[in-house]
């Protein structure tokens, strides 16, 4: 690893971020590759696990989503899972080599009458010495407070995608909405993890915008989510793609939307998220080559498929590839330092 990192800018233009996505593939490949290892160890990735701790019947209407009220997706409505549950899971990830454990309720917000399973949950899966992510959906500075106090590391809430084409996606609140929740999170010291989706019926331009939103954000995402859509049948984006197959999102610009990641936010741990599972091997490769290293793990996301264990240490096995070991939760104030 370069003992000298590369210096972390937050006043990327979207001009700049557009001209890295038009730079010859492999131009942008390397540039991706030399931050990357720059600022990581290039052959070691984060294995983090996901968890539905409250699924389905959520009021939102975020197009993509299996949980939505508003989706046909046959996925049932259940309630908070009970603390010792959750514990076992977690337990079961840290037995199958997991560093990260990711809990995600369908909820728009957590009720006030949740925080204190909420916070029983992260003090029981910390003690067991994994890093918690949870994702709840808005919070009050309150709530972020008593996250923090529980000790959790991580907050995910996801931009999704540029801020005009958000609008398409959901209606049920506000871009800003999703990045006041951002504030509070930090404000109250928590890591933060925001990214979103790639093969939504975009443009580039909202993949630059996508971008360009989380790399001029006053202090980068300590961790960045690339999903790739999962279409599920009854929701509307879904539903919109299966009736046009040839709107899926090319391979080679799904990378490209990772390589941009990595140059822009060259501290962040990029995460190469859901739609694995219908992703080439080949493909895969390509993403780790152009910075990602982090993946979820297991068979299951929060209710759709995933590529798995056996595949995903077949892949490992490959590539030569191993897991992120002892690494210490990035803290807010080290990226700053980095930064100076
Ligand atoms: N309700 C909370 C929220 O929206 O912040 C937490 C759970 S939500 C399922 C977490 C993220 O998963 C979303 O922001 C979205 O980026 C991603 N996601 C959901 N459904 C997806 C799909 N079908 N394909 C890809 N990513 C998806
Ligand atoms: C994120 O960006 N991706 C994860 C996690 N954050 C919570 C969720 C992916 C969900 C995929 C669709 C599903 O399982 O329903
Ligand atoms: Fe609800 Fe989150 Fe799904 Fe949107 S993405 S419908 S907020 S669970």
């Amino acid at each position: 690893m370069n003992p000298e990192p590369t210096s972390v800018r937050t006043d990327w233009t979207r001009e700049e971020i557009a001209a890295l996505f038009d730079l010859p593939f492999t131009e942008l490949l390397f540039q991706a590759a030399s931050v990357h290892r720059a600022n990581h160890p290039p052959a070691e990735v984060q294995l983090c696990t996901l968890l539905s701790i409250k699924t389905g019947g959520c009021p939102e209407d975020c197009g993509y989503c299996s949980q939505s009220v508003k989706a046909d997706s046959g996925v049932e409505a259940s309630k908070l899972m009970d603390v010792r549950s959750v514990l076992q899971s977690a337990a079961q990830a840290k037995d199958n080599g997991s560093q990260r454990f990711c809990m995600g309720a369908a909820w728009r917000n957590p009720k006030d009458r949740d925080m204190p399973a909420i916070v029983e949950i992260v003090k029981g899966v910390s003690a067991m010495g994994l890093e918690t992510c949870m994702t709840l959906g808005m919070l009050t500075p309150k709530q972020a407070d008593m996250l923090a106090e529980a000790g959790l590391d991580y907050y995910n809430h996801n931009i999704d995608s540029s801020p005009e084409y958000y609008e398409r996606v959901i209606t049920t609140r506000t871009m800003g909405e999703r990045l006041d929740t951002l504030g509070h999170v930090r404000a109250a010291g928590i890591n933060v993890c925001s990214g979103g989706i790639v093969g939504m019926g975009e443009t580039r331009s909202d993949r630059v915008g996508f971008v360009h939103t989380l790399a001029t954000l006053p202090q980068h995402p300590e961790s960045v989510p690339v999903n790739a859509l999962v279409p599920v049948k009854g929701t509307v984006l879904g539903d919109m793609l299966a009736d046009t197959p040839l709107a899926k999102i090319d391979d080679i610009e799904f990378v490209r939307t990772v390589a941009a990641a990595r140059i822009t936010m060259p501290l962040s741990m990029v995460r190469l998220s859901a739609g694995r599972e219908s992703m080439s091997e080949a493909t895969q490769a390509l993403c780790f080559l152009a910075g990602a290293n982090s993946i979820f793990t297991g068979d299951k996301l929060l209710t759709a498929p995933n590529a798995g264990d056996d595949s995903d240490a077949a892949l490992f096995a490959k590539l030569g590839l191993t897991a992120l070991k002892g690494e210490e939760p990035l803290r807010a104030c080290h990226v700053a330092e980095a930064a100076e």
